[in-house]
This record gives C-alpha cells, sequence and structure tokens, in this order.
C-alpha cells in the first residue's frame, strides 16, 4: 500500500492511464498537507476516473454524470465542519455536461477544489469528443479530427469568479501542484492534461502530449484572484439522525477471530434485507462492529436482492467486499448475482447454499440445506439462523433476540426455526 490514502495498491486503470498518475499525486499532495484520511470528501463523476473511489480511505459520493461540483457545493454549504477538504474529480466530458455546476460554485467561491482529468475524450464509453476536447484531435467520432476549438476551462472558471485555478500537464511529480490548489480558501481547480492510452493513443499515434498541449494553444498556468470563500451562515442545524435510535446493549459473546465479510443473496421480496438486517442486529447484540449495503434492482419487486456485511471487533473503516468469507445464497436470482465472487472465494471461505441451487465452482467449504423448504420468504432468516448454528461466530440466541428487538416475533415461524435448527 503506497500511502494513508489508499487502502490498494493496484488501482483500477488500464496500464499508462493518467487518471492513475492524479489519483497517487492527489493522494501524495494531501499527506504534504496533513490531512486526516476522514477530514477528506472525494466527490466523483462518472467516468473512469470515478472508479477510483473504492480505493480511498476518505469520505467518497459517487455522483451523476457532470453533476460531481453540484453535489459537492452541497456538502460544503451544509457541512460545518471547517477543517475538512472537499475535492472533486471529474473527467473533461463531465466537465462540459456539468460545466454550469462548476461556474456556479466558482461564482460563490466555495470552498471546494475541483481536478478535471482532461484526456481529451469521454474514456469509460469508448472515446468520444468532449467541450475540451482540443482541434485536430482525433476521437472515435471525429476521425479527421475534432474540427472545433475546445472551452478554456481555467479560463472560465477564473472568469466566474474561482480564487485559483491551474492547468498542468499530467507528467511526474504533479503532487505539489495539487496542494496548491487544495490550500486555497475558495473555489479552486486543477485542469490536468493527459491522454487516454485505450483510446486516445490508439487514435493519434504518432502524437505526444507536450505536442498536443503546444498545439491546442492551452498551455500550463495558473490564474488567481483575491476574494473571500463564501461561508453558509447556517440559521438552523439538523439533529443527528441517530439520536433516536435506541443503542443496542451488548447481550452475547462473539466468537470472531479477524474480521468477517458476508454476502447474503437471494431474490427480492422473500426477505433478504431484513435477514441481513437481523444478522447485523445480532452481531451488534454479540458485541461486534457491523456495515451493512443493501443493492437490488430499481425493480425493487423483481430480481436479485444482495446485503453485504462486515463484522468486526473493531472499527470497520472500509465497507467494500471484492470477494467475501462467507456467501449465503437463497435462490437463484441470488446465486447469478454472485457467482462471480463465489468462484472466486478461497479456501477457509464458506458457501451456504441452497439444496436446489447448482454449486458453482469455489474453493469454499460448500454448506448445503433446503432453506426454501421453510418457505421462500423465510429461507434468508433461516439461514442466518443456520449460520450461526454452523460457524458459532454469534449465538442463535442472540438471532432470536434480535427478532424480538426489532418486534418480528409475531410475524415469522419460531417454533419451526427452532425444530429445524434442531435437527440441522
Ligand atoms: C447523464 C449521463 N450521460 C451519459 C452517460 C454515459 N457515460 C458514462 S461514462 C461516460 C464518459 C465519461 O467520460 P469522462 O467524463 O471524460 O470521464 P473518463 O471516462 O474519461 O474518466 C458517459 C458518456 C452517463 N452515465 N450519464
Ligand atoms: S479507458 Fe482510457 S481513461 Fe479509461 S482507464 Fe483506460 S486508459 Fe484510462
Amino acid at each position: 500500500m503506497s500511502n494513508m490514502f489508499l487502502n490498494t495498491d493496484n488501482l483500477p486503470f488500464c496500464k499508462g492511464c493518467g487518471h492513475e498518475l492524479i489519483a497517487r499525486n492527489t493522494t501524495r499532495a494531501l499527506e504534504k498537507l496533513n490531512y486526516d484520511p476522514l477530514e477528506v470528501i472525494l466527490v466523483s463523476d462518472i467516468g473512469c476516473h470515478g472508479i477510483i473511489d473504492k480505493s480511498m480511505n476518505t469520505h467518497t459520493v459517487h455522483g451523476l454524470h457532470g453533476r460531481s461540483a453540484a453535489l459537492a457545493s452541497g456538502i460544503v454549504l451544509g457541512n460545518d465542519n471547517p477543517g475538512s477538504k472537499v475535492i472533486v474529480f471529474m473527467g473533461d466530458g463531465g466537465t462540459t455536461i456539468g460545466l454550469q455546476h462548476i461556474m456556479e460554485a466558482a461564482r460563490l467561491n466555495l470552498n471546494v477544489t475541483v481536478v478535471v482529468h482532461n484526456n481529451y475524450l469521454y474514456g469509460m464509453t469508448g472515446g468520444q469528443t468532449s467541450g475540451l476536447t482540443p482541434i485536430g484531435f482525433k476521437t472515435t467520432t471525429s476521425s479527421e479530427g475534432n474540427p472545433f476549438g475546445s472551452y478554456d476551462i481555467c479560463k472560465l472558471a477564473h472568469a466566474a469568479g474561482a480564487a485559483f485555478t491551474s492547468r498542468v500537464a499530467g507528467i511526474g511529480d504533479i503532487s505539489d501542484k495539487l496542494a496548491l490548489a487544495f490550500s486555497v480558501k475558495g473555489f479552486s481547480l486543477v485542469e490536468v492534461l493527459e491522454i487516454c492510452p485505450s483510446y486516445g493513443v490508439k487514435l493519434n499515434p504518432k502524437r505526444k502530449l507536450q505536442e498536443i498541449i503546444e498545439s491546442s494553444g492551452k498551455k500550463p498556468g495558473e490564474w488567481t484572484q483575491h476574494r473571500e470563500e463564501f461561508v453558509a451562515h447556517q440559521t438552523h442545524k439538523t439533529d443527528n439522525l441517530f439520536k433516536d435510535l435506541p443503542a443496542i446493549k451488548k447481550s452475547f459473546n462473539a466468537y470472531l477471530k479477524k474480521p468477517l465479510s458476508v454476502v447474503m443473496s437471494g431474490s427480492a421480496g422473500e426477505g433478504v434485507q431484513l435477514a441481513a438486517l437481523l444478522l447485523s442486529t445480532s452481531s451488534m447484540l454479540s458485541g461486534l462492529h457491523v456495515t451493512q449495503k443493501g443493492s437490488y434492482p430499481v425493480t425493487v419487486g423483481v430480481g436479485f436482492s444482495t446485503s453485504e456485511i462486515n463484522l468486526s471487533h473493531h472499527y470497520i473503516r472500509f465497507h467494500g467486499i471484492q470477494v467475501p468469507d462467507i456467501a449465503i445464497i437463497t435462490s437463484a436470482d441470488g446465486l447469478a448475482h454472485n457467482r462471480k465472487k463465489i468462484e472466486l472465494m478461497e479456501t477457509g471461505g464458506k458457501l451456504f447454499i441452497d439444496s436446489s441451487l447448482e454449486v458453482p465452482s469455489t474453493n469454499a467449504k460448500i454448506l448445503r440445506y433446503d432453506f426454501r423448504g421453510l418457505g421462500a420468504r423465510n429461507a434468508s432468516i433461516f439461514a442466518v439462523l443456520y449460520f450461526a448454528l454452523k460457524t458459532c461466530i454469534i449465538p442463535t440466541a442472540s438471532v432470536f433476540s434480535s427478532i424480538e428487538q426489532l418486534g418480528k416475533s409475531d410475524k415469522l415461524p419460531l417454533s419451526k426455526f427452532k425444530e429445524a435448527l434442531a435437527r440441522a
């Protein structure tokens, strides 16, 4: 791991992509400025640059295409931690799509830094022309070379009122240049120029970055002006959203040697999210820290329903799960949605799977059970009890207690569950 801001050394970009240089130099700049990762809020946009967020130890928010500057503006206006730093990552595509949002943040001089990853085209969707593609540059939608000139985003933001803007060639160590922008009180924007190896280099094989920069007429530079940053005077503070939630008191003991990641998946409408909540609650009743994240299609009543849960004796700073330690699969929808993850599971992992399902190839230990035999809507909930019984990580009593505490005792066939547990 290269520094405290990254949770991996293996960044997700194509080989030679300038986005990696920006990501690494951003983290280096933040280290130089002595930021704690949890003081930094990274708002990423749609595009290749945005896939960095899973690798960051900072707070991350993934916005809609072109809207990340607007999201960041809202965060700055609502956040009353003056020590925090809000950074926006955008591609040249998103910058063009959301130009007005950048102008507004610059006009108000909000305390945000926008880092424009200008690789002169839309990377993620196959290399189309954007408003920052220079004249003559070839893209998949302008095979003869872009016939139009590009926006000068630095000068536009400067004219709108940005305290600081700069244009930088994405070569070598640019961490000081980024640190300069991050230290500005008010709106700053850094446009980093790069070429996407997968499309830009292939479509413009003889051209080098320096030459493209020269001929584009948009050379590196800095534009500053003295303006007071805009600080919202909050007239009303929102109460802590957790204030009315009852605290969960430790009443059981967990047996867990190291942090554990669990993926639970079945079909929408079959109680998977409730089962995940029961696993989370019973784990907290057993003294563990827990994160829980649900995902399902927008058509909430059909298709898969998945929940990712992390359990640990310690504070959990990263809740992403790439390959789970435990997978609990109760239907064909859940299996289809998680097949790849299951295939990557390692020896030592455990796959709890309904006996009606075909078992995918995996190194995980297989535990089959007729969960659906207790009724489709009870399958995932009983699977949580079965997981507790077979792993002894949390006691089954903690699961029954969570059922009671969440007011679900009348709705679930508890005696049927107990009988099935006695037989299992
Ligand atoms: C509003 C909207 N329009 C289009 C898309 C499709 N889309 C996804 S990524 C992308 C290109 C991103 O290019 P850029 O912003 O330059 O970032 P890069 O991939 O180069 O990092 C597009 C057009 C989308 N997700 N949302
Ligand atoms: S497609 Fe281009 S922009 Fe996207 S990761 Fe690969 S090199 Fe980078």
